[in-house]
């Protein structure tokens, strides 16, 4: 919550005092950010920090093929260091970093006081090595001004299942969220073997109502072990619904009414094609737009179900905003993966501002490496600042007046409050 300052009540109807109000209410706002690939230290490796992970990112992997001579064989027998090195050599020396993945290496060493115009790799590692990871996570919250992270999580993933287990996740800043990839894309594949290892006493159709029942003790077990602000699954572009194969089944029998009865709403991220080029490993998933008649459906159906949507193609997402003027169990969030880049950001926001006003979430980072919540907010911040004030200006135009109260109520709204709304109102 901002501080309320004597001047908060104050008329704003001066164009320039409108401009470093908004700069001002817009960076000092914390921020929710509700969806990540963070993890709290007692997770151990999955927490990814330090100058290697970040130059390692998968988006600069994708870039690093494109300029390089190096083959994937060679490349992936590297280690992590060898990989930063070549990364580094190749995209911000050989190359000017001016795509967004590599600006924001940049944004990011600058604003932990390193020194970017020296380019020395060895000297930001160094500032690394004499970090500790707590200390890091600290300084990132604060430099980010982040106030708590959803984390992905996964139930069948052998390194999170222990620190589930122990009910111990350490910093409360990080907050779960149920990820359910395996178990919806890849139930007759993989989770229908795992939840059988686990003896829950599933078919391999999932078609008995059986299943369903074992189903919905899985999920209920995890939903109280991880206490999910949602349950969430990436889907391809050609999901369907309503769905006669597992899909449908899941959704129907299992997801949906525990969705309901415990009050976590159900994420869907649609548009990702996974492994187009399967030799760039986690780098080589694609987007395709998605057909959203299954959507409306799902969301007319289903009018006791909270959904919260974010879409990977840029040609979708015009009509999600229009699906979202129809629907309130509808919240649609964050500029995903493809879509988080400055000039997408900015025509993505303007469009939901424009079509639903201030009921959006209008970004979350997706941030792997801990460092880059540094960077990706900066960013974000800047451009969702810039569309607010277009929009505010073209009011006070008119003669409409403003209050600095009234702009940080909005704020707030767009970096938390909305979501908080959504995820305890009815
Ligand atoms: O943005 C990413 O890092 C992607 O690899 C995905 O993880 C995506 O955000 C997802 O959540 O599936
Ligand atoms: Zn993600």
């Amino acid at each position: 919550m901002n501080q309320q300052n004597p001047n908060s009540d104050l008329k704003i109807d001066a164009i320039d005092q409108l401009k470093s109000t908004i700069t001002d209410v817009v960076n000092t706002q914390e921020i929710t950010d509700i969806h990540t690939h963070l993890f709290s230290p007692p997770f151990g490796e999955l927490l990814l920090w330090g100058i290697d992970e970040l130059l390692t990112y998968h988006y600069l992997i994708a870039e690093v093929f494109r300029k390089s001579d190096v083959s994937y064989q060679q490349f992936w027998s590297m280690t992590k260091p060898q990989q930063a090195d070549l990364i580094w050599q190749t995209l911000f020396i050989d190359n000017s970093p001016i795509s967004e993945a590599c600006r924001g290496v940049i944004t990011t060493l600058d604003a932990l006081g390193l020194d970017v115009s020296s380019r020395n790799l060895n000297e930001y590692r160094a500032y690394f090595s004499d970090t500790s990871v707590e200390d890091f996570i600290d300084t990132v919250f604060a430099q980010s001004n982040v106030s708590n992270v959803v984390m992905t999580n996964d139930p069948f993933d052998p390194l999170e299942i222990p620190v589930w287990e122990s009910g111990d996740t350490g910093d409360k800043r990080f907050e779960a969220a149920l990820r359910m990839d395996v178990l919806i894309n890849t139930y007759e594949e993989s989770g229908y073997d795992q939840l059988k290892a686990l003896d829950y006493d599933v078919d391999p159709k999932l078609s008995s109502e059986k299943s369903y029942k074992e189903v919905r003790r899985f999920l209920e077990i995890w939903i109280q072990r991880m206490n999910p602000k949602y349950m969430a699954v990436s889907l391809p572009p050609d999901f369907q619904y309503p769905d006669d194969g597992v899909l449908g089944r899941l959704f129907d029998n299992c997801i949906l009414p525990v969705s309901r009865e415990f009050n976590v709403p159900f994420a869907l991220m649609i548009g990702v094609k996974r492994a187009v080029n399967p030799q760039l490993r986690m780098a080589g998933d694609g987007t395709g737009k998605a057909d959203l008649t299954s959507l409306e459906t799902l969301l007319r159906e289903n009018p006791d179900n909270k959904f919260l949507v974010t879409l990977l193609s840029r040609e979708n997402q015009h009509e999600l905003c229009v699906i979202g003027r129809k629907f309130k169990n509808l919240m649609i969030f964050g500029c995903w993966w493809f879509m988080n880049n400055p000039s997408i950001i900015e025509e993505i926001t303007r469009e939901r501002i424009e079509l639903l006003g201030l009921s959006v979430i209008p970004q979350h980072s997706d941030a792997r490496i801990l460092d880059q919540l540094i960077y990706k907010w900066k960013h974000s911040r800047q451009i969702i600042a810039d569309v607010l004030f277009e929009k505010y200006q073209s009011l006070i135009d008119v003669g409409w007046s403003l209050t600095k109260s009234e702009i940080e109520r909005d704020v707030n709204n767009l970096f938390g409050g909305n979501f908080d709304k959504f995820l305890n109102g009815n």
